[in-house]
């Protein structure tokens, strides 16, 4: 009988000050990781020289399976993104890239639910708070309405049929970053997510969305500033 080579899945996690976090983070995906068969799973955490020694953090753990990819300063989740894509590709020659944030906010055990979809025929699978089973306790009023407003916009203007645009809990097959041009998405901050999904429709992937919990931050503080905002809008205007 001929044995299929595993799929080579890479969770892309981008830190900046992440360090009360991140060795935890890792442990639990990779018990994750342990109960998933016919993948081989590496972890590529992009730090953007994080000054409370996140990266130190990651060397000192030493862990199988887990690289660290280190940016001279903080350019921003976009770049992180693009540079962990392209290294998880080259370096790593992953199938499968997905993205997770560092700090709990996206369950490391949703990760089968994500490989089962791709299984199914899908080029990018899309974690999303906004349909049937999603949800996103503790958020105030503020975080709901711009959540919202920017899915509203997204929807309006470049008229995405997806119910979670700026979701960064995704997995995507690297077959499809390669027909993107990732280095022409020229976006620094959290605006990558839109300007991805976009560039993914226009490439005609078959996107599927999954409903996941989006859990408060466990610890240290959010990264997500105003110039986020303004280049998310400034995106949609451009890509219109
Ligand atoms: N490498 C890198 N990572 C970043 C940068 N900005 C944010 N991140 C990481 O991207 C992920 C998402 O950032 P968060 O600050 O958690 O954003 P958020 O989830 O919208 O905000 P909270 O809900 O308050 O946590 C986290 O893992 C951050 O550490 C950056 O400039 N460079
Ligand atoms: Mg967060």
């Amino acid at each position: 009988m001929k044995v299929l080579p595993e799929k080579k899945v890479t969770v892309v996690v981008p830190t900046y000050n992440e360090a009360a976090n991140i060795r935890e983070l890792l442990r639990e995906i990779m018990r994750v990781s342990e109960n998933i068969a016919g993948y081989e799973l590496n972890i590529l955490v992009v730090d953007d020289n994080s000054p409370d020694g996140t990266a130190e953090l990651v060397r000192e753990l030493g862990m199988e399976n887990v690289y660290l990819l280190e940016r001279e300063r903080k350019e921003g989740l976009g770049r992180a993104y693009i540079d962990g894509f392209g290294y998880a590709i080259r370096e790593l020659g992953s199938d499968v890239v997905l993205e997770m944030d560092a700090d709990f906010s996206h369950d490391p055990g949703d990760l089968p639910r994500f490989l089962a979809e791709l299984g199914n025929g899908f080029d990018l699978v899309l974690g999303s708070r906004h349909i049937v089973g999603g949800s996103i306790p503790g958020w105030g009023v503020h975080r709901r309405l711009l959540s919202y407003t920017g899915n509203l916009l997204a929807r309006e203007i470049l008229g995405l049929q997806v119910s979670d645009c700026t979701s960064g809990y995704r997995a995507i097959k690297t077959s499809l970053l390669e027909e993107i041009n990732l280095e022409e998405i020229n976006v620094k901050g959290y605006a990558f997510q839109l300007s991805l999904l976009h560039s993914a429709v226009a490439h005609g992937a078959r996107i599927k969305e999954i409903p996941i919990v989006f859990h408060r931050r466990r610890a240290g503080e959010s990264k997500l500033g105003l110039g986020d905002i303004s280049e998310f809008l400034a995106e949609l205007v451009k890509r219109k």
